[in-house]
């Protein structure tokens, strides 16, 4: 203990003595003249290497700017699929474009000023109180500016909140999120979701949807997600667990899905998968990417592994909340198709009550299994019969 005060003392009367030096160095500043190498005071080489400096600085500032618009300019999101993604393209290119030239021409003056005055030995700064009508220029240009990009921003957000549920042939869809993936639930011919609890999930059952609710009878569950073009789908979102982020990017969409309550949003989707398929900027892109894949898999071929199958585009589905260790990959792969085609999948598909009853009618099959088994007249019968019904026991009991 006596040992750590006496380092603790030598340890603050290094920094006292140091600190002493240090102020009877600064109490030197001036003795020496103003151009000497020493001085502490900026001299006029200092000021002009540091005006220079500044002048160099705007320029890195427009060299980098030009170079990343040249080298990252083409990562900005493509064709927007929605019906309202070109107003959302709109006011973000022109929020865009406006700060690019406000920010251009305020770094050049910044910049130009700090270079213009510089300190110059025997210059004395000229006081200027005030002027009103500078003071007033410089006050409104950013109040009318502002005010427009806000009302416009506010009329574009309630044009694309609104939602008119009444509006014919719209399309109903659940979408659930939970750690770490999406599935979604048609809300069928009624065109009316049955309810759901988190407390109904058992089984086939994943989202907890009320099989007592009449509107529920007709609901389908998918784990891709089909759109009609043409047409608006409303979305209501539930989370099982933690708070997700549902974001489909290529139709300028995004809401948070929030575990406890329901959110909603809808777009109309205008773009197929195969037109998409089709647009230059898409083309261009899964050419990259595929060139990138194709050289990877020429590496792995190298090492003996099994070659990258070459990437056609897709619409996602993504999450855009870190919501846990595998959020990066939750993601639903999103179909637009026609509205015929769309039709087609759909009835192709089965109800979830079909579902949930083949489910129950299988596990009592299973329940009564052993005593088949354990009768010895038919045991081959018994064995065929036993088999695949403990499977989906078995599988559901891992669901749950
Ligand atoms: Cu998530």
């Amino acid at each position: 203990m006596t040992s750590l005060l006496i380092i603790i003392v030598l340890v603050l009367l290094g920094i006292a003595i140091w600190q002493l030096t240090k102020i009877f160095h600064l109490t030197q500043v001036g003795t020496a003249g103003a151009n000497d190498a020493n001085s502490e005071i900026a001299n006029d080489r200092d000021n002009n290497v540091n005006g220079y400096v500044m002048f160099a600085f705007l320029g890195f500032i427009y060299v980098f700017t030009i170079y990343s618009l040249y080298k990252w300019g083409h990562l900005v999101l493509g064709t927007p699929a929605s019906e309202h993604g070109p107003q959302y393209d709109n006011l973000m290119a022109i929020s865009m474009w406006l700060i690019f030239i406000v920010q251009t021409i305020t770094q050049f003056l910044l910049h130009y000023f700090a270079f213009k005055y510089r300190g110059k030995e025997g210059k004395t700064a000229f006081y200027y109180a005030d002027n009103d009508k500078l003071e007033f220029i410089w006050t409104i240009i950013p109040v009318i500016v502002l005010a427009g990009l806000i009302l416009y921003g506010l009329y574009a957000w309630t044009n694309i909140m609104f939602i008119d549920e009444q509006k014919k042939d719209t399309v109903f869809v659940e979408v659930y999120a939970k750690q770490f993936s999406w599935e979604v639930r048609y809300a069928g011919e009624d065109g009316v979701l049955g309810k759901a609890n988190v407390r109904y999930i058992e089984g086939v059952n994943t989202l907890g949807v009320d099989m007592s609710d009449p509107n529920a009878q007709d609901d389908i569950q998918s784990t891709e997600l089909h759109l009609p073009k043409g047409k608006q789908v409303v979305f209501k979102f539930r989370s099982q667990d933690v708070l997700h982020s549902a974001y489909f990017p290529h139709f300028r969409a995004q809401m948070n899905v929030v575990p406890g309550m329901v959110t909603e949003f809808a777009f109309t989707p205008t773009i197929t998968t195969d037109e998409m398929r089709q647009d230059p900027k898409i083309v261009n892109k899964v050419a990259h990417i595929n060139e990138i894949r194709s050289k990877k898999s020429a590496e792995l071929v190298a090492e003996g592994k099994t070659p990258l199958d070459p990437y056609t585009f897709d619409y996602l589905l993504l999450c855009n909340k870190i919501c846990g260790a595998s959020h990066y990959n939750m993601q639903m792969k999103v179909v637009v198709e026609d509205d015929a085609d769309f039709k087609k999948w759909l009835s192709g598909k089965e109800k979830l009550s079909a579902a949930v009853k083949k489910a129950k009618e299988e596990a009592a099959a299973a329940a009564a299994a052993p005593e088949a088994e354990a009768a010895p007249a038919k045991p081959a019968d018994s064995a065929t019969a036993a088999k695949p019904d403990s499977t989906v026991v078995v599988a559901q009991v891992v669901k749950k």
